[in-house]
């Protein structure tokens, strides 16, 4: 199998600079050599770019950057299409609003294939707003929305044909959520679980459900994961840390319970800002995270049948 590293030095959807670092970081944090280390074939291709994107205007006045998002999602959204036919891209980051992109091109992806798209989102935040529904203006904090279809698009993108079903959605980590958000996940069926439910439940316990779900439906299974899912005193190298995150054994239990399933076609690694991390530790621990996921054990495990 082929791991395509695929750099979206984006960082004009967040609301403070560096995440276009993030690519570089990755790099310099060793991901290549630590696939290649578990037998894979690495292409790092290096990094995207758009060509000067025009200035769009919005009717919601604290929107930023809506022309070069628009400009970003298109890129990412045909790289994502055109790559995972060739092995499993991963897409180094950059922040968030880059998955409206690969999410639409992953989605194009599984419909041609007649399959289902579904989307593990590790994050504190559902970036679940509008372009009418955002205060902040930061577009980062949208690309799900986008990519399910929810109206308030309008002027960004043409719509995309092949929208992700809400239903085959799951977000684990939740505990940032403003409340236009809040009400419209209420509306949706999207499936959340904030911190409360992992700590009530075990995280092991949603991912489990989840997972069995995609399984029964031979899903096309893409994860993304913000770094703000992590506890911030684990994770510090990101925009937007937010107190009681997953801990380090949570996301490594998540990222090797992703891999025993062997349903994971595809993942998205965002908003790391190196300009705010601690020397590299976060990069450091994103490495080791999908060296988890792509089957680093520490021991010998018994084969794990479903
Ligand atoms: C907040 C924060 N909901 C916003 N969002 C994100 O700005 O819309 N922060 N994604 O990382
Ligand atoms: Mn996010
Ligand atoms: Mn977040
Ligand atoms: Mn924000």
């Amino acid at each position: 199998r082929t791991c395509l590293l695929i750099g979206a030095p984006v960082q004009v959807g967040a609301g403070r600079l560096g995440c276009d670092m993030g690519p570089s970081a990755f790099r310099a944090a060793g991901l290549g050599p630590a696939l290649e280390d578990l037998g894979y074939r690495v292409e790092d291709r290096g990094n995207l770019t758009i060509p000067s994107a025009p200035v769009l205007e919005h009717a919601n006045p604290a929107i930023r950057h809506l022309g070069e998002i628009a400009a970003w999602t298109k890129a990412l959204a045909d790289a994502a299409h055109a790559a995972s036919r060739e092995g499993m891209p991963i897409f180094l980051g950059g922040d968030h609003s880059l998955s409206a992109g690969t999410m639409t091109g992953l989605s194009r992806r599984a419909t041609e294939e007649g399959r289902e798209l579904f989307v593990l989102w590790l994050d504190s935040h559902p970036d679940f707003h509008t372009l009418d529904s955002t205060r902040s203006g930061n577009l980062h904090g949208v690309p799900m929305a986008y990519a399910v279809g929810r109206p308030g698009f309008e002027g960004f993108l043409p719509p995309n044909p092949a929208p992700l079903k809400p239903e085959n959605v799951c977000m684990i980590g939740l505990r940032s959520v403003d409340p236009a958000e809040r009400q419209a996940l209420r509306d949706s069926k999207v499936t959340v679980h904030d911190m409360r439910a992992i700590d009530e439940n075990g995280i092991a316990t949603l991912l489990a459900d989840f997972l069995d779900k995609v399984r029964a439906a031979n899903g096309l299974l893409h994860v993304s994961l913000d770094v703000d899912f992590l506890d911030p005193g684990i994770a510090p190298g990101v925009g937007t840390t937010v107190p009681g995150g997953a801990t380090f054994r949570e996301a490594h239990l998540v990222m090797e319970m992703l891999h025993d399933t062997g349903l994971v076609a595809s993942l998205d690694l965002v908003e790391l800002n190196p300009f705010v991390d601690e020397r590299g530790r976060t990069a450091l621990l994103l490495v080791d995270l999908v060296a988890s996921l792509m089957g680093r054990t520490v021991l010998d495990r018994p084969t794990k049948s479903f």
